[in-house]
């Protein structure tokens, strides 16, 4: 009892602190619902990262995280236009989740498990197995991350980056000064005229800046240490479990349609197949869809807008050169496996 009037208390100081803890929001508690009733999704993407979220020529968002929005989108929707992304920076994104400003995190975002227990979100799958790794200039003739002793290394704010680039340098008993910058396009500026020796983030992070390059992408050298596990993936509110069931389901079925051999392309000749597993997921057998409170046929509207995992990865992350490695499927050697869908 006593507990509980403590509680209220600090929760009126907090409150009359003015420190609306973003903790305390009280967000849509069905997402579903307001997704519905406003008929839009809405997303927070990284603003300007080539392969993962970036507005074309005509201001039209591409990226495997924009993918992902979309395929939500679809699912819920029925159509992958009825997104909107608002970008963020890397320090605000738990925040606009949080306070219900967006209702889906698909920012590169690595699933640990202090983000889980402590920050009310639930990541519901890992759409790109990462790494972190260190990129310098060539010409500093550094080849390797034990090389960095003494140096500046530019690193964005309220990451796992930072963090693990504390313990890398620690463990090798190695000094360095991080030079901490939110803004991406100043991060990259910093590291280009060489006010940071090294510029470290995600492997495919680095491989999309140096892909932003051209011509003098080969002025720079991503280094040969992967520091870290990265499972970056898509994370909602915790506690909105139909809502999660959605996003991690629509992830599964990109991964399932590659296995069955179901593209954005062929999809309409697997109507007549008589393969069990062909049949649920197109849902022709079953209730998987309705399960889930969307239309039976999600998943192959989902495929037909956005096309499956191997789809996304070649759109996205092929033209910046990042190799697939642990991203393909189980029965190829990697580590994208689903659930059966059943
Ligand atoms: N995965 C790490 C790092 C996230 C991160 O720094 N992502 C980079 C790589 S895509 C990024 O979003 N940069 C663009 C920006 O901050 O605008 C995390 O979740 O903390």
């Amino acid at each position: 009892m006593r507990l509980a009037k403590l509680g209220a208390a600090l929760g009126a100081l907090i409150l009359g602190a003015g420190l609306a803890a973003p903790a305390l929001a009280q967000p849509t508690a069905d997402t579903v619902a307001a997704i519905r009733a406003r008929g839009q999704l809405v997303c927070t993407t990284a603003p300007s990262t080539v392969g993962f979220s970036l507005p074309d020529s005509q201001g039209v968002w591409r990226g495997i995280d924009v993918d992902y929005c979309r395929a939500v989108a679809t699912a819920i929707l029925g159509d992958p236009n009825r997104i909107r992304i608002v970008p963020s920076s890397t320090a605000q994104r738990f925040t606009m989740l949080q306070s219900g400003e967006v209702d889906m995190i698909v920012r590169s975002t690595t699933w640990t498990l202090a983000r889980e227990a402590s920050l009310g979100l639930v990541f519901a799958g890992v759409s790109v197995y990462d790494g972190q790794g260190f990129m310098v200039h060539r010409d500093s003739g550094v080849t390797s991350a034990t090389q960095l002793d003494g140096a500046t290394v530019c690193v964005q704010p309220g990451t796992t980056t930072e963090l693990n680039m504390a313990d890398f340098f620690r463990t090798h008993r190695l000094r360095y000064t991080p030079v901490v910058i939110e803004n991406i396009e100043e991060i990259r500026s910093s590291f280009i005229s060489r006010r940071c020796d090294a510029y470290t983030n995600d492997a495919s992070s680095l491989a999309s800046f140096a892909a932003g390059q051209g011509a003098n992408a080969n002025r720079y050298l991503l280094l040969p240490e992967i520091i870290s596990k990265e499972p970056l993936g898509p994370a909602v509110r915790k506690g909105d479990w139909r809502f999660f069931d959605i996003v991690r389901w629509v992830h599964f079925a990109l991964v399932t349609a590659e296995e069955l051999g179901i593209n954005s392309t062929n999809i309409e000749s697997f109507a007549n197949s008589t393969n069990p597993d062909v049949q649920r997921f197109l849902g022709r057998s079953g209730d998987l869809g309705r399960m889930l409170g969307l239309e039976n046929d999600w998943a192959v509207r989902v495929v037909r807008a956005v096309g499956n995992y191997g789809e996304l990865w070649e759109r996205n992350m092929t033209p910046i050169g990042f190799p697939r490695g642990p991203n393909n499927l189980w029965n190829r050697g990697g580590l994208q496996y689903a659930p059966p869908m059943r």
